[in-house]
């Protein structure tokens, strides 16, 4: 959900409903950032737990590209080379599973709670 989208839903609630809500908006500044190292065609760690709205940034120590790819289509990082780093937040409750274009053995899981 966007941030726009929750607004607009914020918006339709009674106040005392909405207090939680705005609560964890405030904490928005203080998601966690979770790095995933892509080295050995391997996703470090590959079996990712994380809250919703934090972020997961894909970083590519390996000399050949590599992509982390949601099999949904939620995001794709598009080729990383040595060195490039990829962020993306997960809004959304679920598992996600991703792979690398390139090498579909390199796989891994997001979930979010
Ligand atoms: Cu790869």
């Amino acid at each position: 959900m966007t941030n726009t989208t929750r607004r607009a839903v914020l918006g339709l609630v009674p106040g005392f409903l909405a207090a939680p809500a705005l609560i964890r908006a405030a904490h928005a500044g203080g998601h966690l950032r979770l790095p995933v190292n892509i080295q050995g065609n391997a996703f470090n760690p590959n079996t990712i737990e994380i809250g919703q709205g934090d972020y997961v940034v894909f970083t590519n120590a390996d000399g050949a590209p590599h992509t982390a790819t949601a099999r949904d289509g939620f995001f794709d990082s598009g080729n990383l080379n040595r060195g490039d780093s990829f962020e993306v937040r997960m809004t959304q409750t679920g598992t996600f599973d991703f792979f690398c274009r390139i090498h579909p053995s390199m796989t891994g899981t997001i979930t979010v709670t």
